[in-house]
């Protein structure tokens, strides 16, 4: 029997959305025609060589944009504004929140997003994804969008979730009743239900972690990275190693099968270098609806206070015992 559509599910699912008035059904829709178009674009990429590559430009972060990157961000960007609901957006592409006029000031909500995240991956053929998370405005409806609309914690989210574009094509999201995954059929062009009320496993062996950052980080992370070495058959050790370099395809595995990712501070990068609003936040919703954790190394992930729109943090994320050994080790 054909499982449930997403368009299904988001509206049979909507009176458990603490605002059910029909609005955040159709900011998901949007986003379900919006990944439907990247991957799309995704899949083409190795023959339409004019898709592929850099802009020659970078985002506010340093990183050189792929050519992916920005026509990602605008697919979204088009098919989130065309609804009148979202009154504005913060995504990685752009330096400052893109605030809506007219009509759309009346939105009464807001996206952070990370269009193409991995992106750079995208001309060796690996999985990259988009993430998103979405919040109820808090300045009033019917003016312009504000900086302090963004700079809501994590906690505030009323719904989070990212694209897998992969060997299929997935979309995982949450709105607080559970995490969700739909597996998409492109030759009818439909999202299907194939993972309902996904649980990760409160242990795993999978680590996940760029280990070249090995003597940047803290003596804490340098023990327990040497812990997952370590041979003993009780504690399932030495852990397997698997970092793909995409977040979002790290995560899903990990989500998957049990395991933990880190991103920690280092030398270089004293703050970490995922970005709270659009890439820890979200999956963070995402893992905790699912059993699991997200922290900075210390404090869970959605309670942190963001300070700026970009703004870096330390991430921890995964099965929620792997997450307190990191943490046993970090604090020591
Ligand atoms: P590194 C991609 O740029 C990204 O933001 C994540 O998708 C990925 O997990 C991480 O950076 C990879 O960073 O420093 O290991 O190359």
């Amino acid at each position: 029997m054909q499982s449930i559509t997403l368009g299904e599910f988001i509206i049979e699912n909507q009176q458990h959305f603490k605002y059910s008035t029909g609005e955040l059904s159709s900011i998901l829709s949007s986003i379900r025609l919006a990944s439907k178009i990247v991957h799309h674009e995704i899949n083409k990429a190795g023959l339409a060589k004019h898709i592929l590559g850099a802009v020659g430009t970078e985002n506010i972060q340093g990183e050189e944009q792929q050519k992916l990157d920005l026509y990602a961000n605008d697919v979204f960007i088009k098919a989130l504004k065309n609804r009148g609901i979202i009154c504005g957006i913060a995504s990685e592409e752009d330096d400052d929140f893109i605030a809506f006029d007219g009509d759309s000031m009346k939105g009464n909500y807001i996206v952070a997003m990370d269009p193409l995240d991995g992106s750079s991956n995208i001309d060796v053929n690996v999985s990259v994804g988009t993430i998103f998370s979405i919040y109820r405005r808090i300045s009033p409806a019917g003016t312009p969008v504000t900086l302090e609309d963004f700079l809501q914690p994590g906690t505030e989210q009323v719904a989070a979730g990212y694209v897998l574009y992969g060997s299929s094509t997935m979309l995982i999201y949450t709105t607080g009743n559970g995490t969700n995954g739909f597996t998409y059929d492109s030759s009818l062009g439909v999202f299907y239900l194939s993972h309902p009320d996904m649980k990760t496993s409160k242990d795993g062996k999978i680590f996940s972690m760029n280990e070249g950052n090995y003597n940047r980080t803290s003596q804490g992370l340098r023990d327990y990275i040497d812990y997952t070495k370590e041979v003993d058959d009780f504690s399932n050790r030495p852990y397997t190693a698997r970092y793909i370099g995409s977040l979002v395809a790290d995560f899903h595995r990990n989500l998957l099968k049990g395991g933990v990712y880190v991103y920690p501070s280092t030398d270089n990068a004293p703050k970490g270098k995922l970005r709270l609003l659009y890439e820890c936040n979200p999956l963070a919703f995402v893992i905790e609806q699912a059993g699991g954790k997200a922290t900075d190394g210390k404090n869970r992930i959605m309670e942190l206070k963001p300070t700026e729109l970009h703004q870096r943090v330390p991430y921890v994320i995964g099965s929620s015992n792997m997450v307190d050994k990191v943490h046993s080790f970090m604090n020591k």
